[in-house]
């Protein structure tokens, strides 16, 4: 990465990702957030620097920003954030912290996030804006969409397909060749043995809807 980075959001998920970021030895200029409590306050060293608007202060050819607003549940205000910022023309960064395993011909989308201990296997895709968290694993030939949640301990077999602005949670597991449709909710601790409809929020072992 050579170009300065700006994190969007000065909550748990920014935490991780600057963490992530400073061993890589990324520049880090600042942290934007709408709460102005925060002026001033760091975070791991990195100070934040006021609201959304001082990144019209940063010419978009000049910096590259990170998508910080993590989600416990459908990634939609993560979506406009990432759609928000993309539409005036600035890029942004794939973060991947050195710990997790992505196989050599992996394809990640702009700004897709990898976090520590994640493991994706050869052959998968992940879309743009989307979070492989904290020790989750995507294995050979699954297709993650774009804006999706894989949170952390996810275990997700081969050839699965996540649709886009899906959630899956905590510790849930996806078996073999299932198709997860867009903005699906996936409950933390589900086993998913059976494709899911657009829309469909499931729970439990083995996974049923539930509204
Ligand atoms: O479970 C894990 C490992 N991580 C969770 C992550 C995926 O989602 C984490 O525990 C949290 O549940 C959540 O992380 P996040 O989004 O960092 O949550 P929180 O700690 O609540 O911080 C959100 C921050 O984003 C707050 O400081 C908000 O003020 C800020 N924010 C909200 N809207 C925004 C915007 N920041 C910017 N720049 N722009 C916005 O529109």
């Amino acid at each position: 990465m050579n170009m300065p980075v700006i994190i969007l959001g000065a909550g748990g998920h920014a935490k991780v990702l600057i963490d992530s970021l400073l061993t890589a030895s990324a520049v880090i200029v600042g942290i934007v957030d709408p709460d102005p409590a925060l002026i001033g306050v760091k975070i791991l060293s990195v100070p934040v620097l006021g609201g959304d608007d001082v990144v019209n202060e940063f010419p978009n050819a000049e910096i590259l920003l990170v998508n910080a607003l993590g989600s416990i549940g459908l990634p939609i205000k993560r979506k406009q954030l990432f759609d928000k910022f993309r539409g005036i023309g600035y890029k942004f960064v794939k973060v991947v912290h050195p710990s997790a395993i992505v196989a050599s011909d992996v394809v990640l989308g702009a700004g897709a996030q990898v976090m520590a201990g994640a493991v994706i296997q050869t052959g998968s895709r992940i879309g743009i804006n989307s979070i492989i968290n904290t020790r989750a694993s995507v294995d050979h030939d699954c297709i993650i969409g774009d804006h999706v949640h894989i949170s952390p301990g996810v275990t997700i077999s081969g050839g699965v397909t996540v649709g886009a602005c899906s959630h899956i949670g905590t510790g849930a597991s996806v078996i073999q060749g299932i198709s997860i449709g867009n903005g699906c909710l996936v409950a933390a601790g589900a086993v998913v043995t059976k494709d899911i409809s657009d829309g469909e929020k499931v729970r439990g072992v083995p996974a049923r809807e539930f509204a």
